[in-house]
This record gives C-alpha cells, sequence and structure tokens, in this order.
C-alpha cells in the first residue's frame, strides 16, 4: 500500500485545482454494496486486468449557468468540464505510469453520440459508480451521485491504475432529502420516486428528449441536478432556496436572466 504515493498524487491534483478526488481498491466492485449491482464485465478488473485501483476525480458545474439550460451556454460549460475532465485523468494517467505504476484514463461519458445511446445507453464503465465506491457522495432520487460540496452538480472522471493506493473511506450519510423535485420536475417525466436502485431513469425517455435538444445544440437538459437543494455550492452562489426554479413570481429577475439566455444562439 503506498501511501507516500497517495500523498504524492494528492499534491498534483492540489496544485492541478482538482477540488474532488477519492480512491477505491477494485475488490469494492466485486462486494456489490447493493443490488441490482453491474455485471462482472464492467468492473475495472475486467476491463484492465493490471488495475488494483480506481482514481476518481470530480469537477463542478457552476450553478449560476446550469439555470439557463436548456442554453448554448450550459452546453458550453458542459463540454468544458468534459474536456478538462479527460485532459486531468489523462494527465494523472501518466503521472502514476512514470512513477512505474501503469495506469490508464477512462473518458467521461464513453458514446459516440446521442444516436449511440438511443440504441444502447450504456457506457463501458460506470462513473457515478466509481465516485460512490471512492466515497464521494451518495445516489439520490435523481438517481445521480449527490456530494456534500456540489450536491448532483458535478462530474467525474477515473483513472485505473496498478498502484495499490490506501482506499478512501465510502460516504455513510445519506444525502437526499427526497424532496421529489427532480421527480416532479424532470420534463421528461423519466424519474420515478423510488430509491436508486430500486428506481432507475427511465433512460429512452431521458435521451429522448436529450436528443430533441441536442438537434436545438443546446443539449444536455440537466433538469434534475440544477433543482436538487443537496450541496454547500447553493450556500456560495446564495441559492439556498431550490423552490425558485418552480414559479417565475419567487424571482423574476433571475427568470428573466435565464429566458434571455436561452432566446439566443440555438438552432
Ligand atoms: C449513458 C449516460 C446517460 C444516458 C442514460 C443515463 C443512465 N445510464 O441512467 C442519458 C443520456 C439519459 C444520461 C442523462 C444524464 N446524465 Co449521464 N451518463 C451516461 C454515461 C455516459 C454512461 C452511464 C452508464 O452506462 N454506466 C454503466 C452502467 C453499468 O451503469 P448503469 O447504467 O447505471 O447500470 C445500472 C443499472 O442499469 C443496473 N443494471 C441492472 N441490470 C443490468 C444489466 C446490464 C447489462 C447493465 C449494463 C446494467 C444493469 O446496474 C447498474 C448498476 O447499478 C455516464 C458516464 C459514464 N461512463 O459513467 C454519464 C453520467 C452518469 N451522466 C451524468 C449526468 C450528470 C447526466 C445528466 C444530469 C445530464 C447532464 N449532463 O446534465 C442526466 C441525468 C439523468 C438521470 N437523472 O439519470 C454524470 C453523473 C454525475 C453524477 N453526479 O452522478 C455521468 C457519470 C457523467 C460524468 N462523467 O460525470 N446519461
Amino acid at each position: 500500500m503506498s501511501a507516500e504515493l497517495k500523498r504524492a498524487l494528492l499534491e498534483r491534483c492540489r496544485k492541478m485545482e482538482i477540488p474532488m478526488v477519492g480512491v477505491a481498491s477494485v475488490d469494492r466492485w466485486e462486494r456489490p454494496p447493493f443490488e441490482p449491482w453491474m455485471p462482472e464485465e464492467f468492473y475495472p478488473r475486467s476491463i484492465y486486468p493490471e488495475a488494483r485501483s480506481v482514481v476518481v476525480i470530480g469537477l463542478p458545474i457552476s450553478l449560476p449557468v446550469l439555470e439557463t439550460s436548456p442554453s448554448v451556454w450550459y452546453r458550453e460549460l458542459y463540454r468544458t468540464v468534459n474536456i478538462l475532465l479527460d485532459q486531468y485523468t489523462y494527465r494523472l494517467s501518466n503521472f502514476l505510469t512514470e512513477r512505474g505504476h501503469p495506469s490508464v484514463f477512462v473518458p467521461r461519458d464513453g458514446y459516440a453520440s446521442v444516436e449511440a445511446l438511443l440504441k444502447n445507453p450504456v457506457a463501458f464503465f460506470s462513473h457515478r459508480h466509481a465516485a460512490y465506491l471512492a466515497g464521494l457522495g451518495s445516489f439520490g432520487v435523481n438517481k445521480v451521485l449527490l456530494t456534500p460540496e456540489f450536491g448532483p452538480r458535478v462530474r467525474f472522471g477515473s483513472v485505473f491504475t496498478s498502484a495499490e493506493l490506501p482506499p478512501d473511506p465510502m460516504l455513510t450519510d445519506d444525502l437526499c432529502t427526497r424532496c421529489m423535485r427532480c421527480v416532479r420536475m424532470c420534463p421528461a417525466r423519466a424519474i420515478n420516486e423510488k430509491d436508486y436502485p430500486e428506481g432507475l431513469t427511465d433512460k429512452n425517455a431521458c435521451s429522448v428528449y436529450s436528443a430533441e435538444l441536442n438537434r436545438h445544440g443546446v443539449s444536455p437538459c440537466g433538469v434534475c441536478i440544477k433543482v436538487c437543494p443537496v450541496g454547500t455550492d447553493r450556500k456560495l452562489y446564495d441559492r439556498s432556496d431550490a423552490s425558485i426554479y418552480a414559479k417565475s413570481d419567487r424571482a423574476p429577475e433571475l427568470h428573466r436572466a435565464w429566458e434571455h439566455v436561452r432566446s439566443y444562439g440555438d438552432n
């Protein structure tokens, strides 16, 4: 177990201004924390047999930009964060490889286009499960991972490494408040009230809506992560009240600003 290497890795992440990092040992996939779990071919060791640990990083989605969704602004933010995730995990994998521990990054998404998702909405590796096993958060009714810092407004990237790094403890708190805003406000009616994994997203309904937004150049949607009250980012942005999204009389100047942004730049 290399505590020294983990310290160096965390220092590297700090220098790269990565706000969220967690480590899971690959054997955590082999002891499913809940059912249904994923088939074995999705485990890190099945994909990269040398893997002993998975390093997961998280980058935040700025709430005031997400609030304008569906918009070109949120689409650009989403693309920027995606590019950074791939670049950071690529660089971290090389950092570990150069120190004698062969490592590879896993792309933050892993599908060719929305059309590919309509055919089969599954990628070869799940980052939210990796983030869960690396102690970064707990699943919400919106079926994505909620973190104390950013609620669900965080995207993840992972590195498979042959290094045996000390794993982080898994989060024992259940962060979801079950306010059901994500269920009520989903424009595709793709989310049910059941807890994950008993309840799953209607992937087809969500993908069809996303494909429609994509035709207008303003995908993804993101409503289920926007309306979630969890996350200290809400306080930082002065958005503690998550009820502002349902009614325009709660924050008329914000609703006007969002409408303005939405009115420009789409197909
Ligand atoms: C495909 C995909 C989608 C599809 C389908 C969503 C889905 N899978 O539910 C669509 C387009 C609908 C979508 C939408 C969104 N997505 Co998306 N998406 C992905 C992607 C690329 C792959 C997910 C996947 O296939 N995982 C692998 C499989 C094994 O996991 P699973 O689908 O969860 O499978 C489970 C169950 O189906 C079950 N199961 C039971 N039996 C079986 C049998 C088989 C054969 C399988 C495979 C599974 C299975 O077990 C599995 C484990 O519990 C990931 C990126 C990634 N590579 O992880 C992002 C990802 C999950 N998305 C993300 C986000 C943020 C979103 C959106 C908010 C859109 C946005 N960007 O604004 C919405 C949220 C929708 C929602 N509330 O669920 C983030 C989530 C971050 C977080 N905080 O958790 C991710 C992790 C991207 C990232 N790099 O950060 N997404």
